[in-house]
């Protein structure tokens, strides 16, 4: 782990220089009749959970080539996650897959605590065959033509959940491969029909202070149809299985071009937005840094994030889910969480009163100017004061590097096998 004296090292050198590029930004925001510290205040409450995947080394469909101390289990991804949360002081909740991180409760929470970790949502895995499993999900899983294998995935979601609970988790996400290949391999309404009785058995067993979160995806690893393939479909879902089901959000689950913005704009209108899985994409599901390519759509998701802040009952989760080639993944994470948050907090600059107004009066330009003033702002003094005062660092990437962390661990952790491909 990350010690205290090794992140106030590396803030030492540069505290002087953030604390004057806070009070510029404090003067310029001054005139536009913004109070810096009520931004910083914000950011500062602002979470996104890190996913335990997501510290491991992913590949492509091609190949994977391992990096220097990767994680050999879930105790040594809560410890990369309590390095990211130490650093960004950002990300204080992981999100377990479950078989992947399958443990103990009492050790998980045991680990956790160590870190300063707690637990966010729980994501089942019925898109592979584990060990010893009895039905294959080649076909399918929840919406599978077979009833047995129907069963073993609706099973698999309760034993989630079961884990979960133990674990002080309150959300279970569910995202399923199932769909074909070829046309007519499948009857669309038939396969809807039997997803939905599936995920119904799934919400039967879910506890009332939780949240179910069905994740819809255009295409892959099905390339013809997919069972929850926009976020229509997965609108109907959340809607035939009740008041504790909602949409989550995958930026990286749309054809390219799509609005992601609107979409979230809709499922927070009918309050059935849930959270997000937070990453970036150029081409389809690339699963690339969050903000890496398109930082303005990101800004554009937390504009109408912001808009709705004060809709009562609104509370979406927010998670990463990326996966990292050819990064450390410890600095992508962070990266990631600072991407996110800057885009937060860009967001909250947005002259909400004078956009309602040139909105009315359908002045475009100025409309289209007012965001642009708050995406231009360099906020990047707000987030490093917030981390500042929370004990984290001021540049997280320069005091991971110095730590040597990532050298250290990897006398602990033999190198693993580059074979195989392997992303989700
Ligand atoms: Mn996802």
């Amino acid at each position: 782990m990350i010690k205290q004296t090794s992140i106030e090292q590396s803030n030492e050198s540069i505290e002087q220089e953030m604390r004057s590029n806070y009070q510029a930004l404090g003067d310029h925001l001054d005139r536009r009749s913004i109070n810096i510290d009520k931004i910083k205040a914000k950011v500062s409450k602002y979470q996104v959970a890190v996913p335990s995947w997501g510290v491991g080394t992913g590949g492509t469909r091609f190949a994977r080539f391992p990096g220097l101390g990767e994680p050999r289990h879930i105790f040594d991804k809560l410890d990369d996650c309590g390095v990211i949360q130490s650093l960004t002081q950002a990300t204080p909740s992981v999100s377990l897959h479950i078989p992947w991180d399958k443990a103990k409760a009492s050790d998980l929470l045991a680990k956790a605590q160590e870190n300063k970790l707690t637990f966010d949502a729980m994501n089942s895995n019925c898109f592979q065959d584990q060990k010893g499993q009895v039905h294959s999900y080649k076909f399918g899983s929840l919406s599978h033509s077979n009833a047995a294998t129907r069963q073993q995935a609706i099973d698999h979601n309760l034993e989630c959940i079961e884990l979960g609970q133990a674990i002080g988790s309150k959300a279970l996400t569910i995202w399923v491969g199932d769909g074909s290949n070829f046309p007519g391999q499948t009857n669309f309404t038939r396969q809807f029909e039997r997803y939905l009785d599936s995920t119904k058995a799934v919400y039967a067993g879910l506890p009332e202070d939780w949240r179910l979160f069905t994740e819809h995806k255009m295409y892959e690893p099905a390339f013809y149809s997919t069972v929850v393939q926009d976020w229509g479909t997965n609108y109907m879902i959340a809607k035939e299985l009740g008041d504790r089901a909602y949409c989550l959000v995958d930026l990286g689950h749309h054809a390219p071009n799509v609005n992601i913005e609107m979409i979230v704009a809709r499922l927070i209108q009918f309050g059935k937005l849930g959270g997000f899985h937070f990453n970036d994409s150029k081409y389809g599901d690339d699963d690339l840094d969050t903000g890496s390519i398109d930082p303005y759509r990101l800004f554009l998701v937390f504009n109408e994030l912001v808009d709705a802040e004060n809709v009562p009952g609104f509370d979406p989760m927010h998670m990463l889910d990326q996966s990292h080639n050819v990064t450390d993944p410890i600095e992508s994470l962070m990266v990631s969480a600072m991407e996110v948050q800057r885009a937060y907090a860009q967001a909250l600059l947005v002259d909400r009163v004078a956009l309602e107004g040139f909105q009315d009066t359908n002045d475009a330009l100025m409309a289209t100017s007012t965001l642009k003033e708050a995406f231009r702002t360099d906020v990047e003094p707000i987030l490093a004061m917030a981390r500042f005062e929370k004990n984290g660092a001021i540049d997280p990437v320069s005091a991971y590097r110095a730590s040597g962390y990532r050298e250290k661990v990897s006398h602990n952790r033999p190198a693993v096998s580059g074979a195989g491909g392997g992303i989700i």
